[in-house]
C-alpha cells in the first residue's frame, strides 16, 4: 500500500478520532494547519496516525529521496561567556584550562586535513569568547575560500553573530554584508532552543533572543542566502513552548523563503545542568519529527541529525516526515558526544550512511549544502555493504 492509499484508510477509519481525521483531511486537500491544531497533536495524536500522516506529506515532497552531505565540523572553542543549563560542551571562562582555543592556524591546520577528500562543506560553529571576534571571523572565512574555494562555509548562528557585531558597533544588515564578502555561504540552525522567554531566559539566559535570532536569519535570508533553523526539545518546556517557535519560523518562511531544513535537537541530558530532566523518549522523538513535518508546510525539509538521536532512530524517522540525515561526520562534533548522545564516536563514511538509508528502503542521495544532488546512489552497489552490521533491516512490503 502507498502512502496515498494509507492515508486514505486512515480518513475511513473507525478508529481515528473526528478531531485527527479532520486535520489530516486539512492536510490531504493541500491545506495547512493552524496552533491549535498543532497543539491538538502534540497532546492527542497516536505515533501510527502521525506517522502516516507525516509520511504522506514526505512522500509527496521527496518520493523516497533521503539525503546527507560530506562534511566535517570546526569548533574553535569550547570556552563560553555564557552559561546555556542544556549545554555539556562549554567551559565557563573559570575553568578555561579544561577547554580548548584554537588559534586562526590551528583552525587552517583542521582545514587542510580534509585537503584532497571529498567534503563539500565545513560546518564552523563553538563558544563565544572576545578574541573570535568579527575580524578573526572574517579572516578565518577569507583564509578558508583563498586555500579552498569550493568548500561551503556553513558558519556561526546568531548567538556569536549578535555578539560579535555588538562588539564590533556595526548593524546586523552591516555585519552580514561584511560576512558574505568574507566567505559565508550559509548558516547553520543553532541557537534557536526555545523561543519563548518563559523558556528561554531559563535554560539560555543572556544570549540572543527570538527577536535577535530571526532578525540575523531574515537579514541573512533579504541578502539572498539560505539558512536552516533548529528546535531544542524534551526538557522543560511543554507542548505550547513547542509550536511558539515552529510559527515564528513558518511566518518567517513566508516573508523570506530562506530556510532550507527545520532540525528538531533532542535535549541530551549528561553532564550539564539539567543532569536531572529525563530524555524524551524515542516515540516522542518519532512525534515530534512527524508534527514538525505536518505543520511546517513551507519547509522543504526536515532533518534528524543522527550523532545526536542514533542512527536505528535516524532509519526510524525516515518513515515520520524525515528526508535528511545530514552528513559523514568524522568525530568533529563534540557538542554531543559531551552530551551523552548514542554516538560516542560519530563518524560515517558515505558507505555506511547510504546503507543505512538504504536498508530502510530508502534512496540515498548525496546533496550539497544547498541541496543540489552531488551524486544519487541508488543504483550503487558497495561491496562493503554487507559487513555493516548493527542497522535496522526493514522488510520490502509492496
Ligand atoms: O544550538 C547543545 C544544541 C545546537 C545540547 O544547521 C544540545 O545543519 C541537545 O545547531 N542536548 C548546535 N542539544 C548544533 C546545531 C546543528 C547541528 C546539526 C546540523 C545543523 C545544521 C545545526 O546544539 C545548539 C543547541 O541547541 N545543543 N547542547 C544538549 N545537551
Ligand atoms: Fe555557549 Fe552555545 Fe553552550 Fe550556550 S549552547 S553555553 S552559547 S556554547
Amino acid at each position: 500500500m502507498n502512502s496515498n492509499q494509507k492515508l486514505d484508510q486512515l480518513l475511513d477509519s473507525e478508529n481515528a478520532s473526528t478531531e485527527f481525521k479532520s486535520i489530516a483531511r486539512k492536510v490531504a486537500d493541500g491545506h495547512r494547519i493552524n496552533d491549535d491544531e498543532c497543539q491538538y497533536l502534540f497532546d492527542n495524536a497516536e505515533l501510527a496516525e502521525l506517522g502516516i500522516l507525516a509520511n504522506y506529506i514526505r512522500e509527496k515532497k521527496h518520493g523516497d529521496a533521503t539525503y546527507f552531505n560530506r562534511n566535517f565540523h570546526v569548533e574553535p572553542t569550547n570556552i563560553c561567556l555564557y552559561t546555556c543549563t542544556f549545554c555539556s560542551y562549554s567551559r565557563l571562562i573559570k575553568k578555561r584550562e579544561e577547554g580548548w582555543e584554537y588559534t586562526m592556524d590551528d583552525i587552517m591546520d583542521i582545514i587542510k586535513t580534509y585537503d584532497g577528500k571529498p567534503v563539500t562543506e565545513v560546518h564552523i560553529v563553538g563558544g563565544v569568547l572576545p578574541q573570535y571576534d568579527l575580524q578573526f571571523y572574517s579572516d578565518l572565512f577569507k583564509n578558508i575560500k583563498k586555500h579552498r574555494p569550493e568548500l561551503h562555509i556553513k558558519a556561526l548562528t546568531p548567538v556569536e553573530y549578535h555578539y560579535i557585531f555588538k562588539k564590533g558597533k556595526v548593524s546586523y544588515q552591516e555585519g552580514m554584508e561584511l560576512m558574505k564578502e568574507s566567505g559565508l555561504d550559509s548558516m547553520p540552525g543553532g541557537g534557536a532552543e526555545i523561543f519563548h522567554p518563559e523558556i528561554r531566559d531559563e535554560i539560555a539566559g543572556g544570549k540572543c533572543n527570538a527577536d535577535q535570532w530571526l532578525d540575523i536569519h531574515r537579514i541573512w535570508h533579504k541578502l539572498g542566502h539560505r539558512s536552516n533553523a533548529t528546535m531544542l526539545y524534551g526538557h522543560i518546556e511543554n507542548f505550547g513552548h513547542r509550536v511558539h517557535p515552529m510559527r515564528l519560523l513558518r511566518e518567517l518562511q513566508d516573508e523570506t523563503g530562506g530556510f532550507q531544513t527545520f532540525i528538531p535537537l533532542k535535549f541530551r541530558n549528561k553532564d550539564n545542568q539539567m543532569s536531572h530532566v529525563a530524555e524524551s523518549t524515542i516515540v516522542e522523538d518519532l512525534r515530534n519529527y512527524a508534527i514538525s513535518r505536518i505543520y511546517l508546510d513551507n519547509f522543504d525539509h526536515i532533518k534528524a541529525y543522527w550523532p545526536m538521536i542514533g542512527r536505528d532512530t535516524a532509519q526510524l524517522s525516515l518513515s515520520f516526515g524525515v528526508d535528511d540525515i545530514d552528513g559523514t561526520i568524522d568525530d568533529t562534533t563534540k557538542i554531543y558526544t559531551m552530551a551523552g548522545s548514542e554516538e560516542q564516536s560519530p563518524a560515517l563514511s558515505t558507505e555506511q550512511l547510504v546503507t543505512l538509508i538504504r536498508r530502510v528502503n530508502r534512496k540515498p542521495i548525496e546533496r550539497d549544502t544547498l541541496y543540489n544532488i552531488v551524486q544519487d546512489y541508488t543504483d550503487v552497489k558497495f561491496e562493503s555493504e554487507n559487513e555493516f552490521k548493527g542497522y535496522l533491516q526493514l522488510p520490502v512490503v509492496n
